[in-house]
């Protein structure tokens, strides 16, 4: 392991809540909570003000209402999210070619590797800089952690929240990590760490006295090595810029086709456990659940299934091959069955699996119905507006939803550059009121195109 804490870990604070707040000037400072509206919806992420209340990931979103009454409810604008990560992916680009993306909101970045920092004090002055530059270019606030090896970088980080900088000094480590859960320790997902609290493990240091010889026994070879490696703060995994292992994925040719549906879901289960100990062997968790059917005639067809998160349960892998085989025709008979977990991550983010089927469909701006131009001028295709979703009026200027209902839709006007804005009532069919794009958070300064009354500094500054 190196010498000097020059692996950095970013993670954005509230990364969906606070990119709203950022665009909202009347939510800042207040409870925010962006995830599916719909019966179902569960919550992606929640705004530090709205977590006081217990609001957090993956809660369903009825329990968040019971707890935040009062919170602004918002729908993602996942392309947002997406282009405010690739500014920030940017600005870690700069300091090293070292960078591994784990999220939208999360990479490591190895600043030995690209000149900038080369022991305790060159890392702390990078880290800061690094986070007053994400601040001027987004607005945002995120959190860095600096430390000898990915496991306690990230662990820095964590601690470090929200908008704060920590950094763990080389020879610390064992101490520091001896009092903290199993589930602090990359690759112990959910399952691993149950496993581990009825063997009677319930913290690292636990962990660490279990020795080598009884986490093999619990956990099979390749993870057992690996998790008492850790437990010792032994972690010489590179920060690599492209994940070498894209998928862990297991298969079986059959001699004799198969037939019988039972016998092949049979196979597709021992496949899917098959592949889960192999991906948690090799210290990983994946979001993208692979089916793969050769049929006797040889044409082979692969399904696969995303997660909203990355998972190394078996059984939710289990789960998702079986749905998966379930939209197969195999009457024929099948002579080669699969399963692979692709998406990789290091780190099994939580369960998020009933998610699976949240967020993202609830979201998308439905597209325009087609309808023939006679039906058109009758009926027209009632509009949605989405919570959260930004507008322009031709009088009032650009504003976002606040909410619709009973053929009305709210607006508040206001923009990331401006002050809290005002709140009017449309019909939802009123042709003066059209979706509009989401604004830059951060205006450009006079000199370049952009809105001149709101200096770069404003939005930053007023946060
Ligand atoms: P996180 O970094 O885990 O969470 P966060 O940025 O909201 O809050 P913090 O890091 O300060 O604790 O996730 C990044 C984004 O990913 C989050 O803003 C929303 C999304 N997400 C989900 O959609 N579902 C989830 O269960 C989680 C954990 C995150
Ligand atoms: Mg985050
Ligand atoms: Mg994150």
């Amino acid at each position: 392991m190196r010498s000097a804490p020059t692996i950095l870990h970013l993670d954005m604070d509230a990364f969906f809540a606070s990119v709203e707040q950022a665009s909202k000037p009347s939510l800042r400072g207040k409870a925010v909570v962006v995830g599916g509206l719909g019966p179902r919806g569960v919550v992606a992420t929640a705004s530090y003000e709205a977590r006081v209340f217990g609001v957090h990931s993956a809660m369903p979103m009825a329990q968040a209402r019971r707890l935040a009454p009062n919170a602004a409810y918002l729908v993602p604008r996942f392309a947002l999210y997406r282009s405010i990560s690739d500014q920030v992916m940017g600005l870690l680009r700069s300091l090293s070619p070292l960078v591994e993306p784990l999220s939208l909101d999360e990479a490591f970045v190895d600043l030995e590797a690209g000149g900038t920092a080369w022991d305790e004090r060159s890392a702390r002055l990078a880290g800061a800089k690094l986070r007053a530059d994400i601040r001027a270019a987004t607005a945002l606030t995120g959190s860095v952690g600096l430390a000898a090896s990915k496991m306690l970088a990230k662990i820095a980080s964590e601690r470090a929240k929200p908008d704060g900088l920590v950094l763990i000094e080389p020879g610390t480590e064992r101490a520091l990590l001896g009092p903290l859960s199993v589930r602090t320790l990359p690759g112990v997902g959910p399952a691993t760490g149950d496993h581990l609290r009825r063997a009677g493990i319930h913290t690292v240091e636990e962990l660490a006295e279990a020795g080598e010889d009884e986490l093999v026994r619990l956990l099979g070879k390749a993870h057992g090595h690996g998790l008492f490696a850790m437990a010792l703060a032994r972690d010489e995994r590179p920060v690599v810029a492209e994940r070498e292992t894209k998928s862990v994925s297991v298969e079986d040719t059959y001699d004799v086709d198969i037939h019988d549906r039972v016998r092949v879901a049979t196979e597709v289960r021992r496949l899917a456990e098959r592949c889960v100990r192999r991906l948690r062997g090799a210290g990983l968790s994946g979001r993208t659940i692979v089916l793969k059917v050769r049929r006797y005639d040889f044409s082979t067809l692969t399904r696969s299934e995303t997660l909203r998160g990355p998972t190394d349960d078996p059984a939710v892998v289990r789960e998702a091959a079986a749905r998966l085989l379930e939209s197969v025709d195999t009457t024929g008979g099948v002579r080669l069955l699969g399963v692979g977990v692709s998406g990789l991550a290091d780190y099994t983010q939580e369960d998020l699996f009933a998610q699976a089927a949240g967020v993202d469909e609830e979201v998308s701006v439905p597209e325009e119905p087609e309808v023939s131009s006679a039906t058109a001028s009758r009926t027209p295709p009632e509009r949605r507006w989405p919570a959260g979703h930004d507008v322009r009026h031709t009088a009032h200027g650009h504003g976002w939803v606040q909410g619709s209902g009973l053929g009305r839709v709210t607006v508040r006007f206001e923009t990331p550059g401006s002050a809290p804005g005002r709140v009017r009532t449309f019909r939802t069919d009123d042709p003066a009121l059209e979706p509009a794009d989401p604004l830059p958070l951060v205006s450009r300064g006079p000199g370049e195109e952009g809105d001149a009354r709101a200096g770069g500094g404003a939005v930053a500054e007023s946060r």
